[in-house]
């Protein structure tokens, strides 16, 4: 075992060799024991839809090449593709879904210890929505965009209103293709349906709704959950934060939210600054209560409220064997079950407290929105009785503070003023060529991968060459581990021209926009970006790619096509996309599918090839939008000129 081939991360490298000698197992060491992987599994071609199966495609040629009822790799591997873009989209869409009955719950007054935080985005977005606003009072205006919101997920005609969003064009391709994403619920339950037995078996077909359920994610659940978290919650603005296992007090209560839904996470915050909670932690011997987040519960409370980010994905079970964690409460998505175990060796208390995810042998506390502040106080009024109980205690030192919390406002914000926020003085720049273009770094942290290596280095390499790179999800908590969101160590990266633009606007070259779900911000400032002129009239003209180098879950998937499907150029691990196992398929989906929709996927591990190729579609977007010509006339020497008898 070695500790700096699973992870770049010092901190992670510290706790994985202190588990080691522990002997106490954690993901990596579950890995090595499920080596070596089903090749089949690897490639998509097994199938287990139905019994007459599981069924095999021989990737070799030599054996069956059907399944029992007939289908063949193209069919098995898109019905593959297609089921975990669902599981993807029912995953960010139950999410907003959650946010969504909360949202209407609070509005109506059901829900007293929640309100709504952003008044002016509620006007916004209700009007958007065709709500009249002029002499309501906000909990009527937001009863009413709760009941529509809710009615996105099931309503039985029309399609999905936050996708009106989209660049004119981009919505007549959609038309054309008919793929306008209809209710959330719909889209789902007809992938499940079409790639049940017998039914859809033509795999363009397949890859074509995978794209219609995909765009009801991004500019379905995925942006309504943003929206309406932001209009609950506050949207973000950016801020100051602390990320690493560092942030862990050593004389503090510890406490860790954990997963992906706010509605826990924000309530155990508050909870936990009641002075009564502060003064029964010091009467305990603590010096206060310290909340910090793991994954994307700790993205969406660091960029509203400053709480410091303890790690990533992987960092979830060596978070507990540091022994200073008195709780960890959990609520959906990215929760290993190995979290039960780790806790077993100390004394950290878990709780499961999202009714959708239970964990045998952990104690389940639901969060209800009637009392939610109560039970948050329960639940952290255990982690300071919990305090006495800790043993040896072992706190890596490693944290680095940077500015997170961009959204498509405070960008606007920070690049116009306040007054007149705009995307203006961003396209400039990167029409006169000082930005190259745009690059969204997204993703998880994988135990087949170095932890957070390949998300740094490619983000190093981009602002090296002038690309302005918007991050998500567990890639901004690896950015922020390595002190890649720190303004002043960042610009020292950044090539010439971004450094010049973000010193004189005032953001950083790599701007942390919060969870998964949020990734939908990008669709919209794109979105705006376009509107704003000068660089196409579609998201496919825009110098725009994004990548997703270290994926783990089918969330990644739905979030990869409906980039694709958006018009993005989208970068993945090949040994990461277990969709390669048909010719069809894999041509689709890196090839033809830019016929169809402006983008594609492209397959590449190495963060710097990653990079040229993601610079190489940045500026054949630019040659296309004829923006690289005024730079190229400047290299033209004297022979040149004299050749050309000018
Ligand atoms: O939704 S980046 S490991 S935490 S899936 Fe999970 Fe991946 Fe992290 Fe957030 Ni996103
Ligand atoms: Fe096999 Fe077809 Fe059943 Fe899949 S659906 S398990 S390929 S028989």
């Amino acid at each position: 075992m070695d500790a700096k081939k699973r992870s770049t991360d010092k901190a992670a490298q510290e706790m994985i060799e202190y588990m080691s000698q522990a002997g106490q197992e954690n993901a990596w060491d579950r890995l090595d024991k499920q080596e070596p992987q089903c090749g089949f599994g690897k490639l998509g071609i097994c199938c287990r839809i139905c019994t007459m199966g599981p069924c095999r495609i021989d990737p070799f040629g030599d054996g069956p090449q059907l399944g029992v009822c007939g289908a063949d790799a193209d069919t098995i591997v898109a019905r593959n593709f297609l089921r975990a873009v669902a599981a993807g989209t029912s995953a960010h869409s139950d999410h907003c879904r959650t946010v969504a009955e909360l949202f209407l719950a609070a509005a109506r007054g059901d829900a007293p210890d929640y309100y709504i935080k952003d008044t002016e985005k509620l006007h916004r977005v209700a009007k958007e929505f065709g709500i009249a606003t002029d002499g309501r009072a906000d909990n009527e205006i937001a009863v009413e965009l709760g009941e529509i919101a809710l009615g996105e997920f099931g309503k039985s005609e029309g399609t999905q209103l936050m996708a009106r969003r989209a660049p004119e064009p981009r919505k007549e391709i959609w038309k054309k293709k008919n793929v306008t994403p209809r209710a959330i619920d719909r889209e789902v339950v007809e992938a499940l349906h079409r790639s049940t037995m017998g039914v859809d078996q033509d795999y363009k077909s397949l890859l074509m709704h995978a794209s219609r359920t995909a765009l009801a994610d991004g500019w379905g659940g995925s942006m309504l959950a943003t929206d309406l978290q932001d209009i609950l919650f506050g949207t973000p603005s950016p801020g100051k934060g602390e990320v690493n296992l560092g942030v862990l007090e050593s004389d503090e209560v510890n406490i860790i939210v954990h997963g992906h839904d706010p509605l826990m996470s924000e309530i155990i915050v508050e909870a936990a600054s009641a002075p009564e909670m502060i003064a029964n932690a010091k009467a305990v011997g603590a010096k206060g209560i310290n909340v910090a987040g793991i994954c994307c519960t700790a993205n969406e409370l660091l960029v509203r409220h400053g709480v410091p980010v303890a790690g990533n994905f992987l960092c979830q079970e060596l978070a507990i064997a540091t022994g200073a964690v008195e709780m960890m409460a959990v609520d959906v998505q990215c929760v290993m079950q190995g979290l039960a175990k780790v806790a077993t060796y100390y004394h950290t208390k878990l709780f499961t407290t999202a009714p959708q995810a239970k964990i045998p042998g952990v104690e389940h506390v639901p969060l209800e929105e009637e009392n939610a502040l109560k039970i948050a106080k329960k639940l952290v009024s255990a982690a300071i009785d919990n305090y006495k109980n800790r043993g040896n205690i072992n706190i890596p030192s490693e944290k680095e503070a940077g500015i997170m919390g961009f959204t498509n406002e405070s960008i606007k914000y920070m690049l116009g003023g306040k007054f007149r926020a705009s995307y203006r003085p961003l396209n400039d720049n990167i029409m006169n060529g000082k930005i190259r273009g745009i690059a969204a770094i997204v993703g998880c942290s994988n135990p087949k991968v170095p932890m957070d290596s390949t998300h740094t280095e490619l983000a190093k390499e981009l602002i090296k060459k002038d690309v302005l790179v918007l991050t998500t999800g567990c890639a901004t908590i690896a950015c922020g581990k390595q002190a890649l969101l720190n303004p002043k160590d960042a610009l020292e990266l950044a090539g010439p021209g971004l450094r010049e633009v973000c010193e004189v606007v005032g953001i950083p070259p790599i701007l942390a926009c919060g969870s998964c779900v949020d990734n939908s911000r990008l669709l919209v400032a794109a979105s705006e970006i376009v509107a704003e002129g000068g660089l196409g009239e579609d998201l496919s003209a825009l110098p725009l790619a994004g990548a997703c180098l270290e994926s783990i879950t089918e969330k990644a998937i739905a979030i990869g096509q409906y980039f694709v499907a958006s018009g993005v150029y989208v970068i993945f691990a090949k040994e990461l996309f277990p969709y390669l196992g048909s010719e069809n398929v894999k041509n689709y989906l890196l090839d033809e599918v830019e016929k169809d929709f402006g983008g594609r996927w492209a397959l590449e591990s190495d963060p710097v090839r990653a990079a040229e190729m993601m610079l190489e579609h940045i500026e054949s977007k630019r040659d296309s939008l004829g923006i690289n010509e005024a730079k190229e006339r400047k290299l033209y020497s004297m022979e040149d000129r004299q050749a050309l008898g000018v």
